[in-house]
């Protein structure tokens, strides 16, 4: 090519990238989902899928991620590095093109790898550069350390080369644009829970997070990779039989593995995976396990005569009582449905995984046959409970009938009936529940006091837990039903609001409702229906002003502006000691509160410290109760 069609063809592409990088940075959420938090930790999640795809091809094994003081975030890996060689028909280094061009974040040429990445994420480097004040790439490759600097997307320097190495791999630091995100604030703990999946998700390599804020590291090396994970799940369980199941399969291209183990517990726990991504909506390849297990329980049952010819099957649900899973596919040009496109679309997952399981499972129950009747007869149990829960249920059916289905005498209902327009403060005790009454917009906010701590939901069977006080008045509010009987259309108010002290039993009675949401009405979860009011912790006055403070960093702001000359600072105990008017413009007041919407993984992790608070083992409960007795403020739900 002559000098002057290089020129032009360069300014073509140009022309492009600077297109490209304005897109993204005009419609974030095209590329990202959202410029909240949740977006934000997608650059994390973004940069770091990249490593991992290197890891998965088997050509990196150490991934490091910092966030640093300045709110910044580096990614190092041990791969091959991007490549820097000159591009023939741009003249630019192929690392340039990456770190520019939406969607050239993929393999140069084939080399037959499953991306780490699906529907969610996978939109490339790139994008995560053009939401970036400024990102710095460092490329160890060819005994050389090169480096390229960009801001907002747009390189401020060439690449250059800064140093030697005699090692390779890439690395990416940045910090998110101010201009762009709503906050800018990361999260350790998200990182952590995605870091620690993603290690038990690619077995041997390993993932280290140093957060230089506030002096944490983790380091995350599972050799087990997902039967680590379940052993992990089933930590604070006694368990039904000691090994993990373990399968792995290839069927028509598509990688299945699947742990799991049965606990004494109640409830299931199943985690599906595509491509490392968590399908919190669950998809084809959950659906070809249950019907899987379904068969395999039964037909083991009906072969070993312990289920005999007149009784009926068992149900799903019997057989997954005290089930904890991981499934993880990884499956070329995956299929992303539902609402927050995390939800496995892809039909031929589910033979796959359906055949893997049939086929693992029933050579485990005949290699094992102890731990296959332990099962068996559990899920026998379960019928036979679900039977006792269904007689329960109808008992209350009756009794609704003869009593009309009545709204609880403690709730104070809203005037408006639209559900969408409709809001229910679950509020922690009488007292601040008057308060609240009192307080609200009696138009659309109704208020449902709960007193004492309600039942806890770990340990009960359904049939209890229809007949617990406290419970019962908040599925009639919801006017839902619970388990089996759900229906979401039947929800009376569209967002759920709880609003507990800021204290350990505020702390406490919000996680066991998170849990019982999680456990029975996970659907309203799922719908982003269910929310955690903020109280301020502070009341600031000087002289006739007032603030209120939400965090102990907001309250430290405040005294460093105006000053701790003359200055009262009340901390609130508890939400009784605000009056109506208080409670009304800190925290119920629409237009001024801040209120979290809990996420399936929020509500999941609450259920994960319910069962440590709860469960049969003392150990794991004392090192959480320590861990977090002081730092209650801070706990992210
Ligand atoms: C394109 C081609 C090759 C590696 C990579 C990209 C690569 C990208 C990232 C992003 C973060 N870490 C990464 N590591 C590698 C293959 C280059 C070759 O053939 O040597």
């Amino acid at each position: 090519m002559d000098r002057e069609k290089q020129n032009s063809a360069y300014e073509a592409e140009q022309i492009q990238i600077l297109e490209g990088l304005e897109a993204v940075r005009r419609r974030p959420g095209m590329y990202i989902g959202s410029t909240d938090a949740r977006g934000l930790h997608h650059l994390v999640q973004e940069v770091v899928d990249n490593s991992i795809d290197e890891a998965q091809n088997g050509y990196a094994d150490l991934i490091e991620v910092v966030i640093h003081e300045d709110g910044s975030v580096s990614v190092d890996d041990n791969g091959r590095g991007i490549p820097v060689s000159i591009h023939p028909k741009t003249g630019r280094p192929a690392v340039e093109t990456v770190m520019t061009t939406l969607h050239a974040g993929g393999k140069f040429g084939e080399d037959g790898g499953y991306k780490a990445t699906g529907g969610l994420h996978g939109v490339g480097v790139s994008a995560v550069n053009a939401l970036s004040e400024w990102l710095v790439v460092e490329v160890r490759r060819n005994g050389h350390v090169y480096r390229q600097s960009y801001a907002r997307g747009v390189p401020t320097s060439d690449l250059e080369i800064v140093g030697e190495s005699d090692t390779t791999g890439t690395h990416i630091h940045f910090l998110p644009d101010s201009e762009i995100f709503e906050t800018l604030d990361f999260n350790t703990d998200h990182i952590l829970t995605r870091l620690r999946e993603l290690a038990f998700l690619n077995k041997g390599v390993r993932i280290y997070l140093r957060d230089e804020r506030v002096g944490r590291e983790a380091r995350f090396h599972y050799k087990g990779g997902i039967v680590s994970f379940v052993r992990h799940l089933n930590k604070t369980r006694e368990v039904l039989h000691k090994d993990v199941i373990y399968i792995e399969r290839e069927i028509d291209g598509i990688l299945v593995e699947i742990a799991m183990q049965y606990n004494d517990g109640y409830n299931e726990q199943i985690l599906a995976f595509a491509n490392n991504i968590h399908t919190t909506e669950g998809g084809t390849h959950l659906s070809g396990f249950r019907s899987g297990l379904t068969r395999t329980v039964n037909d083991y049952a009906r072969k070993q005569g312990l289920l005999k010819e007149n009784e009926e099957n068992l149900t799903g649900e019997d057989v997954r009582e005290g089930c904890t899973a991981v499934i993880s596919v990884r499956i070329h040009d995956p299929q992303f449905e539902g609402q927050t496109k995390s939800k496995l679309g892809s039909s031929e997952a589910r033979g796959a995984v359906e055949t893997a399981l049939v086929d693992g499972l029933s050579t485990y129950f005949e290699e094992n046959p102890t731990d296959a009747k332990r099962i068996v007869e559990k899920a026998i149990q379960a019928a036979r409970a679900r039977e006792a829960a269904r007689k329960a249920r109808e008992l209350t059916r009756r009794k609704n009938a003869l009593e009309g289905t009545s709204l609880p005498g403690k709730l104070a209902d809203c005037a408006w009936t639209d559900p969408a327009l409709c809001e229910l403060f679950i509020v922690e005790g009488d007292s601040a529940g008057g308060t609240a009454k009192q307080g609200r917009d009696r138009r659309f906010q109704a208020i449902l006091p709960l007193r004492g701590k309600i039942l806890n939901t770990e340990r009960a069977r359904l049939d209890k837990i229809y007949s617990n006080q406290e419970i019962r008045a908040m599925i009639s509010a919801m006017g839902t039903g619970i388990g089996e009987d759900f229906d979401h259309t039947k929800a009376r108010y569209h967002k759920v609001i709880i609003m507990t002290d800021a204290d350990v039993d505020g702390l406490h009675i919000r996680t066991l409702l998170l849990t019982f949401f999680y456990r029975f009405m996970r659907d309203l979860v799922e719908r982003g229906y269910i929310y955690i009011a903020l109280p301020p912790l502070y009341n600031v006055k000087k002289g006739k002003q007032e603030w209120y403070c939400y965090s102990d960093a907001e309250l430290d702001n405040l005294l460093d502006e105006i000053g701790r000359q003359g200055v009262v600072v009340q901390r609130y105990k508890g939400l009784g000691e605000m009056n109506a008017e208080q409670l009304w413009e800190t925290t119920m007041n629409p237009d001024k509160r801040t209120i979290l919407r809990v996420t399936p993984e929020d509500a999941l992790a609450a259920d994960e410290i319910m069962s440590l608070l709860m469960g049969d083992q003392v150990e794991p409960r004392r090192e959480f109760i320590e861990a977090h007795a002081k730092e209650v403020q801070n706990l992210d739900v």
